[in-house]
């Protein structure tokens, strides 16, 4: 692994699962692994776990920590090669990620999509310009299509309460008040596609994601049917990708423990932040079969898994 931006970065997605448990039941073997090493984090949005778990990743490698609030704390950077720098932004990207190339040894980009050209942000321009110019190994902490280090973190959660038979895993749009991107479910939908498991989407027609991270899933446009003997409920907004970047208002998808009593017993995720009673109930969050807070710790078995894997090629 020389970069890790997409399940498709990695040769062996579950033995990387494997090693991210494994990891986590002695933390600290691998404490002079990242000695002398910077690990930089770039953000461009707002954040808490990744923030907080990749950080900690990496003081569990030995790592030093560099954390730029590039919106607030830095320059504006322009990203358009070729562009008249004449209005507001100050620094190119070619420059930009060149110097935090030499400051950094491994390097964090958050960066969400703008949600009004498709085609822009499903070209990840941001992403791979910080690969073209950084020099150095790259990590999405979550770009304009995809979130790996979260879909990594599910799957961790997922073995740790595997059932006895092989389960079947419902990914289910809720509602949400805000435009969001899809890229936690298009992650999520092409990381679980390595396990062992019978996969179906669910969501009102008109909010189909992009095909190619779907792939082999199961689509089921009536919620209650696809919720039938689920041994996992997979909880998240996405705004539309057809209709790009439109917010569909249909709050009877919300998660509840109506829908949830349908289930095989299911577990119920979600990536956080989740917002209460619009997306999922407070009675299915405060539930015994909620997995949130266990996703949330481990990302930041997930992160350590890949910084080390990027730091054992440096
Ligand atoms: C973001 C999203 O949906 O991609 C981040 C999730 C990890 N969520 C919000 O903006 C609420
Ligand atoms: N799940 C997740 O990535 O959370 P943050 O946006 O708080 O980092």
């Amino acid at each position: 692994m020389n970069q890790f931006l997409s399940v498709d970065d990695v040769k062996d997605p579950m033995a990387l699962v494997n090693d991210a448990i494994s990891l986590k039941k002695d933390p600290f073997a691998f404490q002079s692994l990242g000695k002398n090493k910077t690990m930089g984090m770039l953000f461009f949005n707002s954040s808490l776990r990744t923030r907080m778990s990749t950080q900690k990743a990496a003081r569990n490698l030995g790592m030093d920590v560099l954390v730029m609030n590039v919106t607030q704390d830095s320059w504006q950077i322009e990203t358009q090669e070729g562009a008249i720098m004449n209005s507001d932004k100050a620094e190119h990207i070619m420059e930009a990620a060149a110097v935090m190339g030499q400051y950094c040894d491994i390097l964090g980009v958050r960066s969400f999509p703008g949600l009004k050209d498709r085609e822009m942000d499903y070209s990840e321009h941001l992403i791979k310009s910080f690969v073209k110019y950084a020099g150095v190994p790259v990590v999405s902490l979550e770009s304009a299509t995809l979130h790996p280090l979260q879909s990594l973190a599910d799957l961790i959660t997922i073995s740790e309460h595997w059932p006895k038979r092989k389960p079947k895993v419902v990914l289910t749009w809720a509602p949400h008040i805000k435009a969001l991107p899809q890229a936690v479910s298009n992650s999520f939908s092409e990381w679980i596609q390595k396990m062992d498991v019978d996969f179906t989407i669910t969501h009102p027609q008109g909010l189909e994601l992009a095909d190619k991270f779907t792939k082999n899933a199961t689509l089921e446009y009536d919620q209650l049917k696809a919720f039938e003997g689920a041994d996992f409920i997979y909880v998240k907004n996405w705004s539309s990708y057809q209709d790009y970047g439109k917010v569909i208002d249909q709050p009877e998808w919300i998660v509840d423990s109506a829908k949830m009593a349908l289930t095989n017993d299911a577990k119920v995720m979600h990536c956080l932040p989740v917002r209460r009673n619009v997306v999922i109930a407070d009675e299915v969050m405060d539930s015994e079969n909620a997995l949130m807070i266990e996703q949330a710790n481990n990302r930041t078995y997930s992160a350590q898994v890949v910084l080390k894997e990027l730091l054992q090629r440096l």
